[in-house]
């Protein structure tokens, strides 16, 4: 039975049927006995394993095929009309060639199979700000992780009446072939089509597909952006709440700090940290010329392997109920899960991630690289009480960040907007286990948006500077990196909790009450302005983390800065006339800086 009469949203659904041709079509409810029979048929198909329901209630664990376990950027298209709009860092094919081709693998793709409808909400329903979509799918286990990332069901299209402005998903696993996986967005259409996979980012329409790649081309359009950003609250002694944004690539932290626990000496001041998000930030200029972050999502897609009672006790807490496991071992004794580095014991006698037997002294990993949980944002303990405010939270400031074992320094910020925006272009990381590919290797990531930008990069900067004309009253930028390493290879900042340290340094330069030195490329720390105290860190050996380390990853080497102007320059000239003047300007003028 459909539930809607909205005429777009069936004439549609008609016709990617025609296409399909599924043996018969569910609408997605939002109802907890829908969902219950989906998980129920999910099981005795073997799509999904129940786990012990006193240990873990409401959870489940799921594999996906072993060549299909994180996003293929490779196989990832911006459809516009022209290469131009959609720019030299996105793989680009015609509309027409897309739908063409795609259109040959959907065909009689769902025979056999039931297609899902599942009517869904970026932002909380009745937000000025939340966006409609709906994905077609035929895999229960999309329905069901689309439950948790979004607001889904029978709500959504009441909020949606007639009107045409949704998000058209269309997902069917097909074969889970390779040579013919594609994720293709139609950025001009409000369309997204993907096949032939059953993985997270792939698959899950409403994540990057549409909160970032579509949306970010709507933000261009609308006069608002979607970044891949966590959001964050500083609540203070007084009782005053700041809001923090900070854009990291994939696998690099985002879902840590929005989580954090400050150290010990801070809990007994009276800090305290909120996540209100930990991937995605829609942002909106607000009425008081600053810029203000809502979370579109309803729950935490976030990486398995590291996370633990220290690292990060919040996401454990979050995933004891209501949660999906995909691609960690499987504890067949106790119908429990496990990663590397949950803690230091292993269990025997269980499955790793591709369903074979597994023997922790192996040497091989139990768990995916990138095997990740689907967890309620609800359960978080420190879920902020604004997380699903329709007015978003105010920031004071917004960070980049990525994994550099050289060059950034621990934090440095901007000077202004423009060269906060130019800090965000040069963004550079290691590439992580999150897409397919190698890993480790340094690549420019712009705004950490590299994969997620769904117009001309150029662009997207260009955009990024216009807003800041119109802010009065705009963020202070930074830039943060947890990652620099030793000649030996160990990290030289202790990261995590200890990142809070930082971040009251970031919040104590945006009311104006620090110093700082200023460098060739902005603003950096006074190592005695950061704060040590009650700091137990390690390096290596017998080697303390203290003020003359920290000394140490506050260094701006020009050498290694010269390099990076070299890789900007390259990475710039890709642009062409899209490039920014400001954007230019600020490049020459760090050379300069660095030469001087
Ligand atoms: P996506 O969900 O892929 O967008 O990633 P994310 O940015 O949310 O990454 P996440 O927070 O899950 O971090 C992934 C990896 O980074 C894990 O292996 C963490 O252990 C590691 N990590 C996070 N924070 C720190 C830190 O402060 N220092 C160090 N050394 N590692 C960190
Ligand atoms: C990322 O890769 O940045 C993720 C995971 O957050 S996925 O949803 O698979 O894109
Ligand atoms: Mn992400």
């Amino acid at each position: 039975m459909a539930l809607t009469t909205n005429k777009a949203v069936l004439n549609w659904i008609d016709e990617m049927a025609a296409m399909t041709t599924p043996d018969n079509i569910v609408w997605i409810d939002g109802s907890e006995e829908q969902a219950e029979a989906l998980r129920a048929q999910a099981v005795a198909t073997g799509e999904m394993i129940k786990l012990n329901q006193e240990k873990l209630p409401g959870c489940y664990y799921h594999r996906t095929a072993v060549n299909d376990v994180a996003r293929v950027e490779g196989r990832t298209f911006i459809c516009a009309p022209t290469k131009e709009l959609a720019g030299p860092t996105n793989n680009w094919m015609d509309p027409a060639e897309a739908y063409a081709m795609a259109s040959e693998i959907f065909k009689g793709s769902m025979k056999g199979r039931t297609m899902y409808v599942i009517p869904f909400s970026m932002g909380a329903i009745g937000s000025p700000f939340a966006k409609v979509g709906i994905e077609l799918t035929d895999s229960i286990y999309v329905v069901l992780n689309m439950r948790i990332m979004t607001r889904t069901g029978k709500a959504v299209l009441d909020m949606l009446g007639d009107s045409e402005d949704f998000v058209h998903g269309l997902h069917a696993k097909c074969d889970i072939d390779e040579e013919k996986r594609y994720i293709l967005q139609f950025p001009q259409d409000n369309t997204i089509w993907s096949c032939n996979s059953g993985y997270g980012g792939n698959v899950l329409l409403g994540k990057k597909c549409f909160a970032l790649r579509i949306a970010s081309y709507q933000g261009w359009k609308e006069g608002w952006m979607a970044e891949h950003m966590l959001i964050l609250g500083i609540e203070q002694p007084n009782g005053e709440t700041k809001y923090i944004s900070a854009a990291f690539p994939s696998a690099c932290g985002k879902t840590n700090l929005a989580m954090l626990i400050p150290p010990k000496e801070y809990l007994e001041k009276g800090y305290k940290v909120w996540c209100v998000g930990d991937d995605i930030a829609w942002l909106r200029i607000n009425e008081n010329g600053g810029l203000s972050a809502v979370n579109p999502e309803a729950g935490f897609f976030g990486v398995a392997p590291g996370t633990n009672e220290k690292s990060n006790p919040n996401a454990l807490a979050s995933t004891r109920k209501g949660t999906i496991f995909t691609n960690v071992v499987y504890n067949q004794n106790d119908g429990t899960v496990w990663w590397e580095g949950l803690d230091k014991n292993p269990p025997k006698g269980c499955d790793d991630w591709k369903g074979n037997p597994w023997d922790p002294e192996s040497g091989v990993k139990g768990a995916h690289p990138n095997s990740r949980f689907t967890a309620p944002a609800a359960n978080c303990p420190c879920i902020s009480p604004k997380w699903e405010d329709p007015a978003g939270v105010p920031l004071s400031a917004i960070v980049f960040g990525g994994r550099r074992a050289k060059c950034a320094p621990l934090v440095y910020q901007s000077r202004d907007w423009n060269h906060g925006v130019f800090v965000g272009s040069i963004m550079a990381s290691e590439t992580t286990a999150a897409a397919s590919g190698a890993v480790g290797v340094v690549r420019r990531d712009p705004m950490a948006m590299l994969p997620f930008c769904g117009y001309n990069m150029g662009d997207y900067w260009q955009h990024w500077l216009d807003m800041g004309k119109k802010l009065t009253n705009p963020p202070k930028v930074f830039n943060v990196n947890w990652f620099r390493l030793n000649e030996n290879g160990k990290f030289m900042w202790p990261g995590f909790g200890d990142n809070f340290r930082v971040l009251e340094w970031i919040l104590k330069r945006c009311e104006g009450s620090v110093g700082a030195d200023e460098t060739a490329i902005g603003y950096v720390p006074k190592a005695e302005d950061i704060n040590l105290e009650g700091l137990d860190y390690t390096i290596e050996g017998d080697k303390k983390m203290d003020i003359d380390a920290l000394r140490e990853i506050l260094k701006v080497e020009p050498s290694y800065w010269l390099e990076d102007v070299a890789s900007i320059k390259e990475l710039y000239a890709k642009f062409g006339t899209h490039l920014p003047k400001e954007l230019a300007d600020e490049l020459d003028r760090l050379e300069a800086n660095l030469t001087k």
